[in-house]
């Protein structure tokens, strides 16, 4: 029962509480993020491990006129109950309710939308230089994970900030964790500062000393400071953060909120670019988190304790198959992720075969050039990232996969709709965004099966091929009969019909199909083509299909600008035909959180609004 969290309706009620109460507080914003995750799903590892370090910060800015900037914003629920939401919280990642990340909109605490890693540093410098330029008096501070870090847009974040020298706090949540252990270099030099106290300690108590001597003291400082280089490289070597210019406070303990005041406070008092390195552990307070913080980074709902088994037969867990047997019969196969080797199903292939996995961390920019170095020299990489993600890798795949005609296979996951994560996560812009490069190739297959067959088919082609599937479930290959290997460009006639065709790819396939049987039981002949090659499209099909039955409808998981429609129509008008089109995609504005079938209905993805709209078509004649 929430005693103290009732009472907290902003964050200057934080300021009413003592110590103990505040520790009390934390346990009771800790289950409440249990019970709703549990209910709703959502992030729940990373928000566990952020409840001290919410209050602290809430403690120490003065918000909304101080900036807090989340990076990524999966770990601010805790943000939002102290910030009057905690009625609305039960309402979190529902249709019309919370959304699972900030989001100006909902509330002035919330400075910055997030849901893409590694923006929270820029977004935070052209905060302060707005402060700047206006003359006005705030702090802006960063919160960005240790995984979060990885992304270049951060780098090139510190680096202006680093030179600018403006008034900027960085607070560096470091968990250790990504989504899975974090990677990389840098991670390796966080550890390093993590277990290296002695260099904030001695260099604080050094300064502390010298200037405590009357009179001399103050000179004396300065001189340290002078020399401060050499201490650092005596203690630290490599200091990165106080190389590109910034004061490197901690690191702290990212459970004791006293301390991380402490240097929020000092922090606050100086006029340069600070990073304060702050100590957490993902899942705090929850057993099973603490002990697998990767499994309970994101979950579904009524999954804890316990995750549900897996269902072996989502695309993605083909995938992970596919990738396996591929390995096996060719060795120059290699396989990328960005940070997300569970999500994209490649853990079996990472433990199989280590040298020809890798795991770039949240960096799908790099992902995609470093593919395509890959293949120029030979080998044939496989780049697993959600559709959602992909995007930031737009200039890489036009520049250095697409005019060079390199073969990386881009194997798009979560393509389409997602559902909860809302907006900032939907997979419904990249055949529009791949359309228009040249040499590529697109397929989206309709099941597990079309799935195998597609990337057994693209590891022949010898140009780059995107395939594209659902977060959803589908019926599983057959592993023990050999690949198909499909005919390039040629698509699938599944149902024969003279009055009506229907286009459509993946997911969407099956309620087209459906509707061909609810037409069918109406006395309309409706035919079903399956898209699955979208680049190079299967044109003699459509126009052949056209011709017979005069109208066409199309439904498609994805935006009506540049998608499947959008293509087919560009061909009808190719071709001079002037046959009645229905397109059913998704439209031109904000496709907000709620679960799939939620959003489907609200946008007509559905078999009876096929099935009406098929009957409107045919009443427009022909
Ligand atoms: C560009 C991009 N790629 C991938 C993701 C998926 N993702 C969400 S959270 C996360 C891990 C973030 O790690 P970190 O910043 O250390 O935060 P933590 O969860 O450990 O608190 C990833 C990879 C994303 N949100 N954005």
């Amino acid at each position: 029962m929430a005693v103290l969290l009732d009472k907290v309706n902003s964050p200057e009620d934080l300021k009413k509480l003592n110590p103990e109460e505040l520790a009390q507080l934390c346990i009771e914003l800790r289950n409440i993020i249990l019970q709703i995750v549990k209910k709703n799903g959502g992030h729940l590892a990373s928000n566990l491990g952020v409840v001290e370090l919410t209050l602290a910060l809430h403690l120490a800015f003065a918000c909304p006129q101080d900036k807090l900037i989340w990076d990524v914003g999966h770990q601010s629920y805790a943000h939002k109950i102290i910030t009057g939401r905690r009625e609305q919280f039960a309402t979190l990642r529902q249709q019309g309710g919370l959304s699972g990340f900030p989001k100006m909109e909902e509330s002035p605490y919330d400075s910055f939308n997030t849901g893409h890693s590694s923006t929270s540093i820029s977004a935070a410098l052209g905060m302060a230089t707005a402060r700047d330029i206006q003359k006005e008096a705030y702090n802006v501070v960063a919160v960005i994970g240790d995984g979060a870090l990885n992304g270049g847009m951060a780098f090139e974040a510190l680096n202006q900030a680093g030179a600018l020298k403006t008034k900027l706090i960085i607070v560096l949540n470091d968990n250790k964790m990504s989504i899975s252990p974090n990677v990389g270099a840098l991670s390796k030099h966080l550890n390093h500062l993590r277990s290296s106290k002695t260099y904030s300690q001695g260099k604080q108590r050094m300064f502390d000393f010298l200037s405590h001597i009357p009179l001399l003291g103050e000179g004396l400082a300065n001189f340290a400071r002078r020399i401060k280089n050499l201490v650092k490289y005596m203690l630290v070597k490599g200091m990165l953060f106080e190389e590109l210019g910034f004061t490197y406070l901690g690191p702290v303990n990212g459970h004791c909120i006293a301390d991380m005041q402490k240097l929020f406070e000092q922090a606050k008092a100086m006029d340069s670019p600070v990073l304060i390195h702050v100590l957490t552990q993902k899942g705090r307070g929850y057993m099973p988190a603490e002990k697998s913080p990767a499994k309970f980074h994101g979950v579904s709902p009524y999954e804890l304790p316990e995750e549900k088994e897996k269902n072996t037969d989502s695309f993605t867990s083909v995938f992970g198959n596919v990738m396996v047997e591929m390995a096996l019969e060719q060795d120059k196969v290699t396989a990328i992720c960005a940070a997300m080797s569970d999500g994209t199903g490649l853990n079996q292939f990472a433990g199989l075969f280590p040298n020809r996995f890798f795991d770039v961390g949240i960096a799908e920019q790099h992902a995609v050039t470093f593919a395509a170095g890959q293949a120029s020299a030979g080998l044939k990489p496989i780049v697993a990232i959600y559709s959602t993600f992909f995007q930031r890798a737009y200039d890489q795949i036009l520049h250095d996969v697409c005019l060079p005609n390199l073969p990386v296979i881009l194997a798009i996951d979560r393509a389409g709709l997602v559902g909860e994560d809302g907006e900032t996560h939907q997979g419904i812009y990249d055949i529009a965004y791949l359309r228009s490069m040249p040499n590529i190739s697109i397929i989206a297959p309709k099941n597990g099966e079309e799935l195998r067959n597609a990337f057994y088919t693209a590891l022949q082609y010898p140009g780059p091929v995107a395939i594209r599937y659902a977060k959803g479930q589908t019926e599983p290959a057959q592993m023990d009969k050999k690949p198909v290997l499909l005919d390039w460009g040629k698509n699938e006639l599944l149902r024969e019909g003279q009055d009506v065709t229907i286009i459509s790819y993946g997911v969407m396939l099956p309620f087209a199909m459906q509707a061909a049987e609810i037409l069918q039981e109406k006395g309309i002949a409706a035919g079903v083509i399956n898209a699955r090659f979208m680049k190079p499209m299967d044109e003699d099909l459509l126009l052949q299909q056209v011709e017979k039955s005069g109208h066409v409808l199309i439904i498609e998981e994805h935006v009506l600008q540049g998608g499947l429609g959008s293509l087919c129509m560009e061909i009808l008008e190719q071709h001079q035909s002037n046959v009645p089109v229905e397109i059913i995609a998704l439209p031109d504005e904000l496709i907000r959180h709620g679960k799939v079938s939620e959003i489907r209905e609200q946008y007509g993805l559905t078999v009876e609004n096929i099935v009406e709209k098929a009957l409107l078509l045919l009443q427009r004649g022909n």
